[in-house]
């Protein structure tokens, strides 16, 4: 006999299963899980548990298909993908606005894109800076992520935009929460909940970052609406297969690519160059065409050392 459940927590311990009645179970893996590389569930995961034994631990026996996933570059491997969160329906992209990262917004938008999920940007700590660099900000934001993506604003000591993320988590839907240490995630969750479910940490005057209070990544529901996920300790966020995230996240550079003359352009000295035409004109950034090929140079030596990989 098996169960379906949904895997809520992951820490240093067994993953924590929630069962069709509301119950809670650790589990193990099945040995034929774990036999062939490594198919751990990760947060989010549908999973078919069997009959908890005399210690209340249960077996998790298959991973169903996931509908959307997280998914990086192994930190501890250049060959290896790693799983981070899977069935969720949006992905919040969190940045304090006070130490707005612009290049890591960039990646950390090709990795949310890459999902498939909705995406939208939560721009935090907007009572620490001057109206004027607000409104600077959210528009510079707004422009990157084009007229789908929403931004958000959230400010100590007011309401605004936190109704505006409730209505992006329903009741059934869950969202996932990235963004760097110190950026305000764990602040977000306990406004939403009204309780302190997670630990905040001051974070350092140097360079803004936050102490790793946290390590258990948990589904928590958020009330009258769905579920948010939490996701601390994420330092590296290494592409893996990033070809749609990349193309979603920087449709103005595609856009301008597609009418170069050549189509193998470089966007270098290349005549006919319409990327190049454009940065001259002032429309687009030369940052941001060197982020867009950076990031797509990482995906290539990814792609690269995976097919040397495979060759051996
Ligand atoms: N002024 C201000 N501080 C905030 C805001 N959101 C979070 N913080 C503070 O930033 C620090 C890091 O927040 P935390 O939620 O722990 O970040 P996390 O690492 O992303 O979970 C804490 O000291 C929070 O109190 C905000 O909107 N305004
Ligand atoms: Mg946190
Ligand atoms: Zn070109």
């Amino acid at each position: 006999m098996s169960v379906r459940g949904t895997v809520v927590k992951l820490d240093r311990s067994l993953p924590l299963v929630e069962l069709p009645d509301g119950s809670q179970v650790r589990c193990e893996h099945a040995t034929e899980l774990v036999k062939h590389g490594e198919q751990r569930a990760v947060i989010g995961d549908a999973v078919e548990v069997s009959e908890p034994d005399a210690h209340d631990v249960a077996v998790i026996q298959r991973i169903l298909p996931r509908a959307t996933q997280l998914v990086r570059r192994d930190p501890k491997e250049r060959t290896a993908e790693q799983v981070m969160a899977a069935n969720f329906q949006v992905v919040f992209v969190v940045q304090p606005m006070n130490r707005l990262n612009v290049r890591r917004l960039e990646r950390e938008l090709v990795l949310a894109f890459e999902t498939g999920a909705r995406v939208a940007v939560i721009l935090t700590k907007a009572d620490l800076v001057q109206d004027a660099d607000r409104a600077r900000a959210v528009a510079e934001v707004a422009a990157l992520v084009g007229a789908d993506v929403p931004v958000l604003v959230l400010a100590r000591g007011s309401d605004e935009g936190l109704e505006q993320v409730r209505a992006m988590i329903p009741a059934g839907a869950t969202a996932v929460l990235m963004g760097q240490s110190g950026a305000g995630k764990s602040t977000l969750i306990n406004r939403l909940t009204g309780q302190d479910v997670r630990k905040t940490s001051e974070v350092r005057a140097a360079d803004g970052k936050g102490r790793h209070t946290t390590v258990s990544r948990a589904i928590i529901n958020v009330p009258g609406g769905g579920r948010i996920v939490d996701m601390p300790g994420v330092r590296g966020m290494g592409l893996w297969d990033a070809e749609r995230g990349i193309a979603a996240a920087f449709q103005d550079v595609e856009q301008l690519a597609a009418e170069c003359r050549f189509r193998d352009c470089a966007h270098g000295s290349e005549p006919g160059c319409a990327v190049q035409a454009a940065i001259q004109a002032g429309t687009l950034s030369q940052q941001r065409l060197d982020s867009y090929q950076s990031l797509r140079a990482e995906l290539h030596q990814t792609q690269e050392r995976l097919r040397q990989q495979s060759w051996r």
